[in-house]
């Protein structure tokens, strides 16, 4: 028997994702399949993310750096040879964007800085402010805290997603208190996505404000092909998001497409992932890290280290958000006992 047409779909990180993913979705099934619409879907999807404000994780409205300065970073992959990567973006609202053009007009892969902005201008994208003013009250309220609360407020800011209709909307990050309720304060994570088309053709993207309040110049793991994200056409793809440096610290997208190589499930892509992480062994209480597996079929896995991590999904049956199949430490929202000095080294106090 000849096996039914594969249906196309898209599946995304953090439940912000779901109207962003509708979005390219709509447009997406209105074209022909083709690399070229499959690209615009994937951009499509962060440029929506990109531009609502109240996502507090991706593009305007994004926490800024220890200086008080936005800065992005963005990928697009659709094969090993084919992807684009940008990092350190300043005035450019959409890093997918950029990191397009990279793949398209350029035989390199990653772009960074102030360089990547001016390759931005010379390419014809607009430059525009990426701080919102919510954003801008949040690193004023973390500069002018006591130095005494250094460390203490930053080792708390978990990305728990709040789900949809609640009051914090694209919020993820709170501090992290034991509980799940109360307000959600500015916070920061990416979206990520990966899409497959009815001819099975793979692409992932993702667009990232990175960690809040980071050391300026701080590259995570989204703008790179193995850490954040990779394509393999023919096997799978990945998609991770959480702790950029312990997804790079493992090369999560490589090793969750390596095991789909090997013949494993997309479940086993994530359990393996996740369980590297683990191993890492210098786990603080505010990390985390999320993962999206799909192979060439479609069939489609997720997991998240602790719980908090949400996932949407778009297909011809609709859109929806899920919880992830599986949550490595499902009891852990407490202290890991990995914890020692309990300051983050990726968000250090300020310097004054
Ligand atoms: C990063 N994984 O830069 C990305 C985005 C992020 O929590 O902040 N996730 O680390």
């Amino acid at each position: 028997m000849i096996p039914p047409p594969p249906s196309p779909a898209i599946v995304a990180t953090w439940s912000f994702s779901l109207a962003a993913i509708e979005s390219a979705w709509i447009s997406w099934m209105a074209k022909d399949q083709t690399d070229a619409t499959l690209i615009e879907a994937l951009a499509q999807a962060c440029r929506h993310a990109d531009m609502d404000p109240l996502v507090d994780s991706v593009g305007f409205g994004g926490l800024p750096d220890a200086s008080g300065r936005v800065s992005l970073d963005g990928a697009l992959m659709l094969s090993p040879a084919r992807f684009g990567g940008v990092c350190g973006l300043r005035r450019h609202l959409h890093p997918v964007d950029v990191a397009r053009l990279v793949m398209e007009r350029t035989e390199h892969r990653l772009l960074c800085g102030e360089d990547a902005d001016d390759f931005a201008d010379r390419h014809g994208l607009e430059s525009s402010d990426l701080l919102a003013a919510e954003a801008r009250e949040a690193w004023q309220a973390w500069n002018a805290r006591p130095a005494a609360d250094a460390g203490s407020a930053e080792r708390g800011l978990r990305p728990v997603d709040p789900g949809l209709g609640t009051e914090a909307g694209g919020r993820l990050f709170r501090p992290h208190s034991g509980g799940r309720e109360g307000a959600a304060p500015a916070g920061h994570d990416t979206i990520g996505v990966l899409a497959r088309d009815g001819t099975g053709r793979l692409g992932a993207a993702c667009s990232t404000s990175g960690l809040p309040f980071k050391v300026p110049g701080r590259v995570g793991d989204s703008p790179i092909a193995g850490h954040g994200l990779f394509v393999d056409p023919g096997v799978g793809q990945a998609i991770a998001t959480g702790t950029g440096e312990l997804i790079s610290g493992i090369c999560a997208g490589a090793v969750a497409v390596e095991t789909l190589r090997r013949g494993g499930t997309p479940r086993d892509a994530v359990v393996e992932t996740l369980q590297r992480v683990e191993k890492v062994g210098d786990l603080r209480p505010h990390h985390q890290v999320g993962m999206i597996v799909m192979d060439a079929d479609g069939q489609v896995a997720s997991g998240g280290f602790r719980p908090g991590f949400l996932i949407a999904i778009r297909g011809n049956d609709g859109g929806r958000l899920v919880e992830p199949d599986l949550v490595l430490r499902p009891d852990d929202d407490g202290l890991p006992e990995s914890a020692r000095d309990g300051l983050a080294k990726s968000v250090p106090p300020p310097s004054r």
